[in-house]
């Protein structure tokens, strides 16, 4: 085995003081030399490091970050060094599985398939498609979410698909319609290279992007570092390198933003030009903020007034600033209000679309730019507005169907609502691809009593078997990274094409097949009879190509790239067209924003109730390109501690884990280094309760309880921190997910759901 370094030790490597460049530093592991190395991009997190897969006969035997990547310059952290291992796991799913008399039995696909279009024919027949819904993925491939984007929408015709990039980058999308009128990431990491400050709103970098973090500590380590602000009610990783550390209570994002507005507003730290010349709402927005005055901030937050002062002097008074906002904000309250606060400071400040000015509504899984940009969640494909006529029109001449087969009479049904049809009874199959909700959906005794349901027919597509798996009626055994082909897309726009390296173990099959052959075996079909999907898509690539003709006009343009341009270089950054053939750095440098009426991705909610605009009340204050601020005052939690439950919960990740684990558990590197689930608490707490380190305790909220061994500091007295990887453990019979635990209530504009606060009670197990 070789190693360019100890990751497990030595998380982010040799630091090199940023001095004009950032160099080449081609971080590599390997069990054995390959005979080849195959070009590819890492799926473990957002960052989408460009990432070689060595291969030697038949078998992935290690892997090395690419040199010439825009992304990463050569660098991994210790999850893409050791994540592949998994691909290899005694244990992989090689067969369908069927329930037979309750039990999972193998099955031939020809068996799996002709069972689950037996069961959506008979659905649709007896209560149209309305009774079938989609549970998908942020990390399948492009090709795979548009396929399942156009069977879905043109082919059965369900409003009922959705990633769970609900539970993990709705609130960036929704904050990004909020302000600029589309998603799509405005800045580029290579503004990290020249700002002068950083602002990180509940976002663990270090820990949730390595190499990221590895570009800013490169910074931290030269001559004009740049001064950091981070908000995050832990001592984090990310917290340790802070200029300010603001720690908040948990759910009082709103408060220190609206503070920090108030603050840089008072000090004349704005740039009015910019904001008469290229944004609406700022008299509004400035009442709001008034009110937050740095003692009432800090009444509510806990943020002592002088601190928020501090960072509102450096956030007010630098000349470039990028900022990021990520679960911190997404899963706590207020999620897509809070989120816009960060856009409002950019815009309030004109720093935004030239280089050193970045806005990161981040991403957090590899591909959930590509479920969203493609229409496999809540949203139509290439930022179309379902409530635009001409934008659905434009979708049924492409896919030639009738623009009635194309659900568009009410807003795509969310995952929290498609589950609670579930429950319900009115959707009846619920077919789930690259994803593990008896581990990641929150209030998991609810989730499995849902599963458990008779009259819930359910699908699981994965590659290993998974707390979700078990449940199952039918388990299809899925291809996973390296063994399959496919673009995806990451949190700064750019582009990467991932080749199939080695075969997929025994009968193991790619999504992207995998759907065509379902649109196939259903015989779903276009105006003139053709085959919907299966006539002309025979590889991903041509539903590459399909899809790069879907986003010609629009904000996330693809027309310019191809998978022989995508192929021996770096990634590239969309919209790449005709005016861009090398990538876009910026989006809105111009100042023009996407808000006209006629291109819009929607038309927006009230961030306070989540109330929808209609067209019309759009067409009365078309911004017409300008951006908008908008302001929202606070709302208290829906669950907040009282004498039975006296402590916060707040739920998130460890560096060496990504998800449930199916592959960093499967990884011995990096279950070696974090073996267990475990409960952070205050040592004030700590001695409150009598716990010492290491002590099992059990937490319990109003849905549930667990029992974790204790790990003391680095915390707010009055909150305790679980990390969520964690599923039951058989092996000493411990309840162990930190989702036993959490509550099913989501933001009113993104829907996505509040995993990061809840109140329990502890004591010593
Ligand atoms: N190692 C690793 N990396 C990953 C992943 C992984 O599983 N493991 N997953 C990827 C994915 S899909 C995602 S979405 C990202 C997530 O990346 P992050 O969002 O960075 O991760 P989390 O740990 O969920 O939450 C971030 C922080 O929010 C803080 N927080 C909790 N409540 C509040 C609050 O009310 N306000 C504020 N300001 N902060 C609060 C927590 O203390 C925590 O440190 O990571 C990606 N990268
Ligand atoms: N309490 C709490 N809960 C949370 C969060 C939190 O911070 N706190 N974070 C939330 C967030 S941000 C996220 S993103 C979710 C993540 O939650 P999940 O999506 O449930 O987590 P994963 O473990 O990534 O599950 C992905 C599954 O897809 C499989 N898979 C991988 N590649 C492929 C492929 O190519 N094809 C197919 N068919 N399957 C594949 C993997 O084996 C795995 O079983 O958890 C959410 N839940
Ligand atoms: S930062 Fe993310 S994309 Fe890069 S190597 Fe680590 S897990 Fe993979
Ligand atoms: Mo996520």
């Amino acid at each position: 085995m070789e190693e360019t370094r100890d990751s497990i030790a030595d998380i982010w490597g040799q630091r090199t003081g940023y001095e004009g460049q950032w160099p080449v530093r081609v971080d590599e592991h390997i069990e054995e030399t390959p005979d080849q190395w195959v070009q590819s991009a890492c799926v473990l997190c957002s960052n989408g490091c460009g990432i070689d897969i060595g291969v030697k006969d038949g078998r992935i035997v290690g892997v090395r970050g690419r040199a010439a990547d825009r992304v990463n310059h050569g660098r991994l952290g210790p999850k893409g060094l050791h994540g592949w291992v998994a691909n290899h796991s005694q244990d992989r799913l090689t067969k369908p599985l069927i329930r037979r008399n309750g039990k999972l039995e193998e099955a031939t696909w020809d068996e799996a398939m002709s069972l689950i279009v037996q069961k959506s024919k008979e659905l649709v027949e007896q209560h149209t498609s309305s009774s079938i819904g989609f549970y998908t993925s942020g990390q399948l491939f492009l090709e795979e979410y548009y396929a399942l984007g156009v069977l879905g929408k043109a082919g059965l015709g369900t409003p009922h698909m959705d990633g769970n990039t609900r539970l993990c980058t709705a609130t960036a999308a929704a904050a990004l319609k909020a302000s600029f009128g589309s998603d799509g990431q405005p800045g580029s990491y290579t503004d990290l290279d020249t700002t002068e400050a950083i602002l990180h709103v509940g976002h663990n970098t270090a820990s949730q992007q390595t190499v990221l973090w590895m570009r800013i500590l490169d910074r931290l380590a030269g001559p004009n570092p740049p001064k950091l602000v981070v908000i995050d009610p832990r001592r984090t990783y990310t917290a340790e390198k802070a200029t300010v550390h603001l720690a908040p209570r948990v759910g009082t994002n709103i408060p220190v933003m609206n503070g920090l507005l108030h603050l840089i507003i008072q000090a004349g730290h704005i740039n009015q030009e910019y904001i008469n010349t290229h944004t609406v709402g700022f008299e509004e927005l400035k009442k709001i903020v008034e009110q937050w005055t740095p003692d009432r901030v800090e009444r509510l937050s806990g943020v002592p007034a002088d601190k928020l002062r501090e960072a509102a002097h450096i956030l007010g008074t630098c000349n470039t600033l990028v900022s990021s906002a990520l679960q911190g904000v997404y899963q706590s309250m207020q999620a897509t209000a809070a989120a816009v606060q960060i856009n409002n400071l950019h815009l309030l400040r004109g720093l935004i679309g030239r280089d050193g000015c970045g806005i990161y509504q981040m991403n957090g899984q590899p591909t959930a730019q590509n479920t969203r940009e493609c229409g496999a969640d809540g949203d139509l494909p290439a930022f179309r507005n379902w409530g635009n006529q001409k934008h659905v029109q434009e979708l049924a001449d492409l896919w030639n169907v009738d623009i009635d087969k194309i659900p568009h009479w009410s807003p795509p049904t969310h995952a929290m609502q498609i589950w609670r049809y579930c429950e319900t009874g009115s959707i009846k199959m619920l077919w789930i691809s690259g994803t593990n909700p008896l581990v990641s959906m929150p209030d998991l005794d609810r989730i499995r009593k849902i599963l458990k349901k008779k009259d819930l027919f359910v699908i699981v597509q994965d590659a290993f078997p998974t707390e979700t798996t078990h449940y199952a009626d039918v388990v299809l055994p899925a291809a996973i990274w390296g063994e399959k082909t496919g673009c995806f897309t990451n949190v700064d726009r750019t582009v990467h094409l991932s080749h199939k390296a080695i075969d997929p173990p025994g009968e193991a099959r790619s999504d992207f097949d995998i759907f065509v052959d379902y649109s196939r075996r259903m015989d779903f079909r276009d105006k003139e009879g053709k085959p919907l999907l299966s006539s002309t898509w025979q590889v991903p690539e041509d539903a590459f190509n399909a899809w790069r003709e879907c986003t010609r006009g629009r904000p996330c343009d693809y027309t310019g790239l191809s998978y022989a341009k995508l192929t021996g270089g770096s990634g590239i950054q969309w919209p790449c067209n005709d005016q861009y053939p090398d990538g876009a750095k910026h989006l809105y440098t111009d100042g023009v924003f996407c808000t006209d009426v006629d291109y819009c991705e929607d038309y927006g909610y009230d961030l306070e109730t989540g109330a929808a605009r209609t067209e019309d009340d759009y067409k009365l204050i078309d911004p017409k390109g300008k951006a908008f601020l908008k302001g929202v005052d606070y709302q208290p939690p829906h669950e907040e501690p009282d004498k039975d439950y006296p402590l916060w919960l707040t739920t998130g990740r460890l560096v060496y884990h990504f998800h449930t684990r199916t592959k960093t558990g499967r990884a011995k590197a990096l279950q070696d280094a974090a073996p267990d689930a475990y409960v952070q608490l205050s040592a004030q707490d700590a001695a409150r309760y009598g716990i010492a380190e290491g002590d099992m305790v059990e937490v319990q909220s109003r849905r549930g309880k667990v029992r974790e061994p204790a790990r003391i500091g680095n915390i707010e007295p009055g909150l305790v921190f679980l990390p969520f990887h964690y599923g039951y453990w058989d092996k000493d019979d411990r309840p162990r997910a930190a989702n036993e635990l959490t509550l099913t209530e989501w933001d009113p504009v993104s829907k996505q759901p509040h995993f990061k606060y809840a109140a329990v009670r502890i004591k010593k197990a």
